[in-house]
Parts: C-alpha cells; sequence; structure tokens
C-alpha cells in the first residue's frame, strides 16, 4: 500500500505540473490540425459540391484531432511519471532541485558548515561530485560547484570513487579528499572555512604521486599516531584489459600509504604487504587486534580480502575513544572530537563508519599523541550540538562517553 499511494502521489504532482506545462502546446496542435482539415474539407467540398461530405468529413478529423492530442498527452505524462519513478525520494511531494543525478560511488557525512546539520559529499565517477547541503526545511542544495570540490583544479570532472572527509591538516575543520583513476590525480581539498574549499593536491604531493593510480576505498587516518593524518588508499584499475591499451597503467596496484605532516604528505614504505598488487576495491579501517593502532581491511576484485594489521603504530601514545549517543544518534555518528596536547598540537576527528569505497569501519576514533603523555583538554561536539569538555587524558586511556542528556 506504501508504495502504491507514493505512485499515486508522484503521479498525481506530474500529473497537475505536467498539465500545465503540457496543455497549451495540445491545444495549439489541435486547432492547427483542425485549421489544416478543415482547409482540406472546405477545399474538397467546394470541388464536389456536396454538403454531406463536408460535414462527415469535419466530423471525421474532428474524432481524429481528439485522439491523436489525447495519445500526446497521456504519452509526455506517462514519461514524466517513469522518469521520477527511477528515485527513491517518492515519500514527499517533490521539487525539483531535489534530483541529483550521477553515478554516486563513495559517499561520506559530516557536518562541514557547523549548523549541526550533516553535509553529503558523493564522488560521482567522470561527472562532477556534488556537497548536498541540507537546510533547516529538510531540503538538500548542491553547493559543490560554488564551494570548489565539484571538479579538480583544471575545471575537469574526475573519475571519483573513494571519498573521505577529515582534518588533515590539523586546522579544525574538516577537509575533503577524492580518489581518481590512472592518468588523473587524486583531488585532495582544503577547507577554507568560508564556504569555499582550496584544491591542495599540487602543493601537498599528492597530484604527483597519483598519477598513475587508480584508487577506490580509502582514509585519512594516522597509521603511527603522530597527531598528523596519512593517506591510505586500495589500488587497481576499473579495467582487467588496460595493459594491452596502455604500457603505464597496471590493472593490479598496490595500495598506497603517504605519510603526512599537515603540510605535505611522502610515500611511506610500510613492509611488503604494501608492495604487492591487486585489483584493490572497498577499504575498511579499524583497531581489530585492540593494540592502540588502526589496521586495514582490503577486497579486491577475484581474490579472499586482506587484513593488513598495522605492527608498530602503536610506537607513538595514542588514546582510543568510543561514543553512545543520548540525545543524538546512539553510536555518536557525526560527532567532532577536538583535542590538544600537552605539547600543543590540536586535532579534530569526526566519528563516522562511512567514507572510503563500498565499505564500513570502526566507529571508534583513535587519537595518537605523539610523544605527548597525556591531552591537555578534549572536546566532544555530539551532532545534537552538546558540548562535552574533558581536561588532562593521559596516554593509553580508552576512554567511554557518554552524551549529557541535558
Ligand atoms: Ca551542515
Ligand atoms: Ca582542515
Ligand atoms: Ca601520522
Ligand atoms: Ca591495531
Amino acid at each position: 500500500m506504501g508504495s502504491l499511494s507514493r505512485v499515486l502521489a508522484v503521479a498525481s504532482n506530474t500529473f497537475r505540473e505536467t498539465i500545465r506545462e503540457r496543455v497549451l502546446y495540445n491545444l495549439v496542435f489541435f486547432a492547427v490540425l483542425m485549421t489544416l482539415s478543415g482547409l482540406l474539407l472546405g477545399h474538397l467540398s467546394i470541388r464536389q459540391d456536396e454538403k454531406i461530405i463536408k460535414d462527415l468529413g469535419l466530423a471525421a478529423m474532428d474524432v481524429f484531432g481528439t485522439v491523436i492530442a489525447i495519445f500526446i498527452g497521456v504519452g509526455l505524462v506517462s514519461k514524466e511519471i517513469e522518469r521520477r519513478s527511477l528515485y527513491p525520494l517518492l515519500a514527499k511531494p517533490l521539487a525539483r532541485e531535489e534530483f541529483f543525478v550521477g553515478k554516486f560511488l563513495g559517499v561520506a557525512f559530516a557536518d562541514l558548515d557547523g549548523d549541526s546539520r550533516p553535509e553529503i559529499y558523493v564522488a560521482n565517477d567522470s561527472e562532477p561530485a556534488l556537497l548536498l547541503h541540507l537546510d533547516a526545511g529538510g531540503r538538500f542544495t548542491d553547493l559543490a560547484l560554488a564551494a570548489g570540490v565539484a571538479l579538480n583544479e583544471d575545471g575537469a570532472a574526475v573519475a571519483g570513487m573513494g571519498a573521505d572527509l577529515a582534518d588533515w591538516d590539523n586546522d579544525g575543520r574538516l577537509d575533503v579528499f577524492v580518489t581518481a583513476l590512472s592518468g588523473e590525480t587524486y583531488s585532495l581539498y582544503h577547507n577554507r572555512g568560508d564556504g569555499s574549499f582550496e584544491y591542495a593536491s599540487g602543493r601537498t604531493g599528492v597530484a604527483q604521486v597519483s598519477l598513475p593510480l587508480s584508487g577506490w576505498g580509502t582514509r585519512l587516518l594516522d597509521f603511527d599516531n603522530d597527531g598528523y593524518k596519512d593517506l591510505f588508499v586500495a589500488q587497481g584499475h576499473v579495467l582487467d584489459t588496460v595493459e594491452l591499451t596502455s604500457e603505464q597503467f597496471k590493472y593490479r596496484q598496490p595500495p598506497l600509504l603517504l605519510k603526512g605532516d599537515g603540510r605535505r604528505f611522502v610515500r611511506w614504505a610500510a613492509g611488503e604487504a604494501l608492495r604487492y598488487p591487486w585489483a584493490g576495491r572497498g577499504a575498511a579501517f579499524g583497531d581489530l587486534d585492540n593494540d592502540g593502532d588502526v589496521d586495514v581491511v582490503v577486497s579486491s576484485c577475484g581474490e579472499r580480502p586482506t587484513l593488513l594489521r598495522n605492527d608498530g603504530g602503536n610506537r607513538n601514545r595514542w588514546i582510543e575513544l568510543r561514543l553512545t549517543g543520548t540525545r543524538s544518534n546512539r553510536d555518536g555518528l557525526g560527532a567532532l572530537i577536538r583535542s590538544v596536547t600537552d605539547s600543543g598540537l590540536s586535532q579534530t576527528h569526526l566519528v563516522t563508519t562511512a567514507g572510503s569505497y563500498q565499505s564500513a569501519s570502526d566507529r571508534r576514533v583513535l587519537l595518537g599523541l605523539g610523544a605527548s603523555s597525556r591531552l591537555r583538554s578534549l572536546e566532544v561536539r555530539w551532532p545534537s550540538g552538546a558540548l562535552q569538555r574533558l581536561e588532562s587524558v593521559a596516554a593509553g586511556s580508552r576512554l567511554a562517553l557518554r552524551e549529557p542528556e541535558k
């Protein structure tokens, strides 16, 4: 019944909108048809001087013209209904702004503008990416082009596949990263804080490294707990025949690990496992062995998933956080964690399982402290707007934080 009533609602809306647009067109068409048939019959009747032929002919043309007009009208309306029925947004009256067209691969969620409602970043495989802003009335608007995250620095759409929203330069604002196909460069953006983003792939070294690579599952993660986010990408070209037509591009590619320092990213040799080429696709992140560093699971085409255990990431100090929402969602998804170490290093982490590509990650947050023995301050901004503040948190702690009820 639910789907039937939604279809009827859409049909009703569509009918009202479409009829207004098309009725004039159909009337004009009908009038032209009748004028032409009248002229034709008039011509015949003058020649044959038989009134009955004229009357019968006009009546026949009336019926013919009406049937044609109805067919065209019904055709246009049903085509419009069919087009709209492809979209899953049928539960409420539809506005044109709510249709966003694309290929929709990687998706990441975060409140980028601090209005306590999440934005949705959508990587769109060769079409401009979307940055959907949700207003207080529940309506989405695509801000990607205006914000500068729809295209790359050259104004071209890249084959965006995996995406992540994270603060890689520790300025307190979440930034955007999206992977691309070989021959393009991965797009790393810097959030300027005024609603616009800077394309930072060139100045950070990400562009030069990623030109021959094809990336999917990804995350800006701090694999060595030094307090600066690094970059992991599961890789492999989309075409298993690419080596027949290209000498430089490979179907199987090793995963990419770049170490970041808040300004630049450099390739990091992290053992034999990261030299093995896969047709990598999904990548999920989490501390699977609970030893204080982030491990990675990569899925690959035609092969078993691979677990990459992080050995040595816990040489630096760390704190683990697990959030439980009360007023916000139960898992605290979307919460922002701001921390400052004893040595003055500020970081911002987002609680999320999303991002990457076809993968869901550990919702716990692992905070790298470098050599610091404690956090000077820790602040959680919950999706409800609630603020929670802790001081002097020792390294090695595993904190379960519950959202304040009031
Ligand atoms: Ca927002
Ligand atoms: Ca930032
Ligand atoms: Ca790091
Ligand atoms: Ca681990």
